[in-house]
C-alpha cells in the first residue's frame, strides 16, 4: 500500500492511487494519540459486554458479538466530528469525489479475538452489483462513487486481521466470486493507531480473522459524491442544537447543502 507523508501529501496522489495504482493509500500518523486516546474510550464503552445484553441485541448472534459496531459517530462525540473534517480527508476527498461530497455514514468496527473475517466485498453503491441489472447500462469504473476511510485505531497487524485487499482489482467493476480466488492473492492494509488509510470501495477487500489477544477497532468513513443516497441515516438522532452548532464543512458532510429532492420551484445554484 502506498504510503504518503503529510509533508509530501498533495490531493492529486491520492486520486492517482485510488484510481490508477493499487486502489488504496496510508497517510501515517494524521491523528494525535489524545485523539486515538478518546475515540477509543468512547468505543470501548459503546462496544462493552454491558451494552450487548441490551434488549436490541440477539443472544444467538455470535457474529455480532464478534464484530462489534458503533454508528453514527455524528452522534457519539466531537472527537468524531473534528477528526472527519481534517483537512487532508477534505481536499482529498473534494478532488475525488467532487468539491460537494458527503459522509454517507460513519462507524466504528471493533472486531474481537475469535473474529473468523469477513466475505470479500467492494462497498456502497457497488455492494450488491452481484445484482447488477439493478445499476444504469454501462456502469464502468472509470469514476468513483464511492470512497472508504479507515482510521485506524487499534494496530492493524495481519495477526488482528487487518483488512485484505486485492491491488488493482479496482480498474473493473466487477463483485469478487469464487473464481477469483481471493484469497489466494491479496494485500493487507497494515496500519499503526492514528493512521488514515483511504480505498476506493470498488478495490475488493475484506476484515480478516482477528487471532490476536486484543480487539481491533477502526472507525469506518464512507465518502459519497453528492447525489448518492448515504446509506446511514444520520440526520435523525442529531438535535437541532447540534444542526444549529455545525460548521459549514459539517454540514456539507451531512448533505445538508445538497438542496434536492425540493418543492418547486427549485432553488438556483450559486
Ligand atoms: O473492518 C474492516 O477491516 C473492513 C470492513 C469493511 O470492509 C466493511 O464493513 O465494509
Ligand atoms: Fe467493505
Amino acid at each position: 500500500m502506498k504510503t504518503i507523508s503529510i509533508d509530501e501529501f498533495e490531493p492529486s496522489m491520492v486520486v492517482d492511487e485510488l484510481l490508477d495504482g493499487g486502489g488504496a493509500v496510508r497517510l501515517p500518523r494524521l491523528f494525535s494519540e489524545a485523539q486515538v486516546a478518546t475515540a477509543q474510550d468512547i468505543i470501548l464503552r459503546e462496544t462493552s459486554d454491558h451494552k450487548l445484553t441490551g434488549s436490541h441485541f440477539n443472544q444467538d448472534d455470535e457474529d455480532a458479538k464478534l464484530q462489534r459496531r458503533v454508528w453514527n459517530l455524528f452522534a457519539k462525540g466531537d472527537v468524531f466530528t473534528d477528526m472527519v473534517q481534517h483537512p487532508a480527508i477534505y481536499s482529498s476527498m473534494q478532488a475525488f469525489l467532487g468539491t460537494d461530497f458527503i459522509v454517507g455514514s460513519m462507524c466504528a468496527s471493533r472486531t474481537m479475538p475469535g473474529f473468523r473475517g469477513q466475505e470479500p466485498h467492494i462497498d456502497y453503491p457497488y455492494w450488491d452489483f452481484y445484482r447488477n441489472r439493478s445499476f444504469p447500462a454501462r456502469i464502468n469504473a472509470s469514476f468513483p462513487l464511492n470512497a472508504q476511510g479507515i482510521i485506524v485505531i487499534d494496530p492493524f497487524t495481519e495477526e488482528s486481521g487487518a483488512t485484505a485487499y486485492r491491488p488493482g482489482s479496482q480498474k473493473q467493476l466487477h463483485y469478487p466470486n469464487e473464481a477469483d480466488n481471493f484469497f489466494d492473492n491479496y494485500e493487507r492494509m497494515i496500519g499503526d493507531p492514528g493512521d488514515l488509510i483511504l480505498f476506493f470501495g470498488l478495490t475488493w477487500h475484506c476484515a480478516m480473522p482477528n487471532r490476536s489477544d486484543h480487539g481491533r477497532t477502526g472507525i469506518l468513513i464512507e465518502f459519497l459524491p453528492k447525489f448518492v443516497t448515504p446509506i446511514e441515516d444520520m440526520l435523525s438522532e442529531l438535535d437541532q442544537q447540534f444542526l444549529d452548532d455545525a460548521s459549514p464543512i459539517l454540514r456539507q458532510l451531512l448533505g445538508l447543502a445538497y438542496p434536492w429532492p425540493s418543492a418547486p420551484p427549485h432553488p438556483p445554484i450559486e
